[in-house]
Formats: C-alpha cells, sequence, structure tokens
C-alpha cells in the first residue's frame, strides 16, 4: 500500500468531517422550533431553561463567541452580581452558589452564575447558536414566525452575503438594551406593537427598585407572535434601568418561558 494513504489514527480529515456533519444536522434541525431566542444574556438564557425543560424545541442564537451577554462583568467589572429574595429560588434550582450580604441582597460569583446557567440550559436540551445575529424577522399574516439569521462575521466584515430564515411559534427579543429584534419588528414588519404608542418607548435612566418591578410587567408579547424578555422589556416599554442587579432578567426569563409553554400546550 502506497505510504501517503495509510489511514493514521488520529485524521485531520475525520475531524473535519465530523464537525461539518454534526453542525449541519444540528443547523437543519433548528430551521423549525417552538420558541426562537435572539441573545445569550442571562434574560435569555433563563427562557430557554424552562422551556427546554417543558420540554418545548427551543434555540437560541448568540452573536458573540460566548453566551453571558452583561452578567460576566458583574458591576464595572467587579465580578460579583446582586440578586434579591424571589430571583434566589430560581439560582437555588440551578444550584448557583449565593450569600446573604443582607435581607434580601443576595451575592453570587458572576462567572459561577453564568457558567452554570449555561450548563443546565444546554443539559435541559436547549440549542446555543453563537455567533450568529438575528439581522431581520421572518412575518407571515401579520405574525412575527421566526428569525432571518446570518453569520455576525458577515455582519461585522460588512460583507453582501444572504442570509437564511428559521420558523418559530414564538420569538423572544432577549437582546438587552439596543431591544434590536423589537426595532427591526417596528420598522420593517408593519405590525404596531402594543406599546402606549405603538412605537419602540425607550429605557429610562437608572433606579433598580422600579426598574426591577416594572420589568416583570414589560416582559410580554409585544407583536403577535414576538415577546420581550430581560432588559429589552424595559427598553421597548420605557422602563427604568437597573445596573448590576440580576434578578429582574431571572425572573424575567422565566416569566416569558411559563407563559409560552401554557401557549404552546393550549397551541395558541
Ligand atoms: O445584554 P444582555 O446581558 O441582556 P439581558 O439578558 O441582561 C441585561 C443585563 O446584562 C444588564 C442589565 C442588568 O440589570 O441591565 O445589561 O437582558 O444580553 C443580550 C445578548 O444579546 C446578544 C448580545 O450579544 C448579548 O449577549 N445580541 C444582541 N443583539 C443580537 C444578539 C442579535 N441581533 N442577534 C444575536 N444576538
Amino acid at each position: 500500500m502506497n505510504k501517503t494513504c495509510e489511514r493514521p489514527a488520529l485524521d485531520d480529515i475525520v475531524i473535519s468531517r465530523a464537525i461539518i456533519e454534526s453542525y449541519n444536522k444540528k443547523l437543519i434541525d433548528a430551521l423549525e422550533a417552538d420558541v426562537a431566542i435572539v441573545g445569550g444574556g442571562p434574560a435569555g438564557m433563563i427562557c430557554g431553561y424552562y422551556l427546554s425543560k417543558a420540554g418545548k424545541k427551543t434555540v437560541l442564537f448568540e452573536r458573540k463567541l460566548s453566551i453571558g451577554g452583561g452578567m460576566w462583568g458583574g458591576g464595572i467589572m467587579f465580578n460579583e452580581i446582586v440578586i434579591q429574595d424571589k430571583a434566589k429560588e430560581i439560582f437555588d434550582e440551578l444550584g448557583v452558589t449565593t450569600r446573604l450580604y443582607q435581607p434580601n441582597y443576595h451575592l453570587a460569583d458572576s462567572i459561577e452564575s453564568v457558567s452554570t446557567i449555561c450548563s443546565k440550559a444546554v443539559k435541559a436540551g436547549l440549542k446555543i447558536f453563537n455567533l450568529i445575529s438575528a439581522e431581520d424577522v421572518f412575518v407571515e399574516n401579520n405574525r412575527i414566525s421566526g428569525l432571518v439569521l446570518n453569520w455576525t462575521s458577515v455582519e461585522m466584515a460588512g460583507l453582501h452575503v444572504d442570509p437564511i430564515t428559521m420558523r418559530s411559534k414564538y420569538v423572544v427579543d432577549a437582546t438587552g438594551h439596543p431591544s434590536e429584534v423589537v426595532h427591526i419588528a417596528e420598522k420593517k414588519s408593519g405590525i404596531s406593537l402594543n406599546t402606549e404608542t405603538g412605537k419602540i418607548m425607550g429605557e429610562n435612566s437608572m433606579w433598580a427598585e422600579v426598574g426591577e418591578k416594572a420589568i416583570l410587567k414589560n416582559s410580554r408579547e409585544v407583536a403577535p407572535g414576538l415577546y420581550t424578555c430581560g432588559m429589552c422589556a424595559n427598553a421597548v416599554y420605557g422602563g427604568n434601568r437597573m445596573g448590576p442587579i440580576f434578578g429582574g432578567m431571572l425572573l424575567s426569563g422565566k416569566q416569558v418561558a411559563l407563559e409560552l409553554i401554557q401557549k404552546i400546550d393550549k397551541g395558541d
């Protein structure tokens, strides 16, 4: 046998084929889902965790290489976060270590928080696609019915490359402050938003107590088929920002997930 044709024990071509075959399968499978979440910050990840745990087919698209959004950096890059009593129940369920600072203020290490949420969500069945950006919404019969996706690298390089489309029963905008999906829907879908003005109202300045309360009221269906979640909810409905307290993000993600589970079960 010709020496150059001998297969090594570890063949580079087999490694490449394994990755390409497996990713292709995963991506094709993600083209139709119950719920598509945009943004892998704390709100989107928690939403994805509860949906997947309930057996709903859920895919999450994250623009960056890593998930976690604004959680890694805690406050001013001090990698500690604060959560309140109500949200601590979620961290207890996931197994994130918390330390009581004073009544209703619990500290958690932001690195442990992000990595544990991610691990639990993936093991619950959430399919996460990093390095993919949602660049548009897919609209059918006056309803947001999915996403238009492209590689983040295409977006960054400004290349003229057409995207692909996926369909889902519901889309969740968990893109944080920029509320990108709702902005796209407002600008391009022709569907009016169910805010007071029918338009995006913009976020208000920092006020943790008010912002944290408002976020649960604002985490809702903003247009048929499209939900706000996490900081996006306050940015869309004119709520306050709240800085490095993360309870509202976790509770918002869970609330949206529970509502969608009910709707999907009812066949809405
Ligand atoms: O910003 P981010 O962490 O949103 P969140 O889950 O949490 C907000 C907090 O981090 C913090 C706060 C706490 O009080 O106010 O800001 O609501 O995560 C949003 C993620 O969405 C990704 C982005 O890279 C980030 O990881 N993202 C944004 N736009 C797109 C996107 C897009 N068009 N496609 C894909 N991913």
